[in-house]
């Protein structure tokens, strides 16, 4: 396990799980905890396919770190230069090829939520609660939510959120795609690592069409998104390794779907 100031990082086979380790101040994010997480998916640790995204404490992340927001006194520019910060290590999250699990529990809110938001598999506890409370700070979102929040949730619902300081339950998350899967108190991190395990018997090529693609044709017009799902189809569809897997159905060697197993 490499441990740093703010997040430990280890690797289980081709799964390395990155844990925010700040439970003192609930996972707050400050900016050198953010420094962190943008090194760590920067420059992956080699072989890893798949990351779990993990908290230590009861509660996954409380957000931006606000006393360091209130110490440092900052300026607007100084503010948008950390915005920057903030989209770009959660751009690394969302976009750099390899799937991300995020394991919630807890309290998922402001910062947190942005950042639980540029996963792509997200397994909650029940104890998990789902909040934008930057209104009620007098603050407003800064690190991605009004791109990925508002398109889980719709922009709608964002500003009601974001205006009455509501706070949705695991379950009410669920119903919305803040997260996936619910599983017991306790739980999520195992889970996390299972579903993370199958996502890295993926072949890469399929897994960084699917994390980078779907999302980036989505912000496309009709006629450019089939357009451009048709070349990322032909990279992925015609890689070698393909065949070995077809022709492991063929023979039924491959397991088959079955509904409710996964
Ligand atoms: C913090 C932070 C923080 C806790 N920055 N220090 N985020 C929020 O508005 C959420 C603020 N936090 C909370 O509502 C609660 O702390 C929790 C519901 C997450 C957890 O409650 P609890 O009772 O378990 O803990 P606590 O006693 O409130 O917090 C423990 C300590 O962590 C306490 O410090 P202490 O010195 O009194 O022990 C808290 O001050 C500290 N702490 N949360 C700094 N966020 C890029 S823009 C993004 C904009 C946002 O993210 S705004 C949303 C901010």
């Amino acid at each position: 396990m490499m441990k740093q100031q703010y997040i430990t990082i280890e690797t289980e086979g081709a799964v390395t799980i990155v844990t925010l380790a700040r439970e003192d101040r609930r996972n707050a994010i400050s900016e050198d905890m953010l420094m962190e997480i943008e090194n760590v998916f920067r420059a992956p640790p080699k072989g890893t396919r798949c990351f779990v995204l993990s908290a230590r404490g009861a509660h996954f992340c409380a957000g931006l770190d606000l006393r360091e927001h209130y110490e440092k006194d900052r300026s607007p520019v100084e503010f948008m230069t950390m915005c920057q910060g903030w989209h770009r290590t959660f751009d690394l999250i969302q976009f750099s090829g390899i799937p991300v699990v995020a394991a919630l529990k807890g309290a998922v809110v402001g910062g947190g939520l942005e950042l639980a938001a540029a996963a792509h598999v997200r397994v909650a506890e029940e104890s998990t609660f789902f909040a934008l409370p930057e209104g009620q700070r007098g603050i407003f979102t800064g690190g991605g939510a009004t791109v990925r929040v508002a398109r889980i949730i719709t922009p709608a619902r964002m500003i009601d959120m974001m205006l009455s300081a509501r706070t949705y339950d695991v379950r009410r998350g669920l119903d919305l795609g803040l997260c996936h899967e619910v599983v017991r108190d306790g739980q999520a991190l195992a889970r996390a690592k299972v579903l993370a395990a199958q996502v890295a018997s993926n072949p890469p090529t399929t897994n960084f069409a699917i994390v980078t693609g779907i999302s980036r044709i989505n912000d496309m017009s009709t006629t450019d998104g089939l357009f451009a799902e048709g070349l990322l189809a032909a990279a992925v569809q015609t890689n070698p390794d393909i065949r070995e897997r077809l022709e492991a159905f063929f023979s039924r060697k491959t397991e088959r779907l079955e509904p409710g197993t996964r």
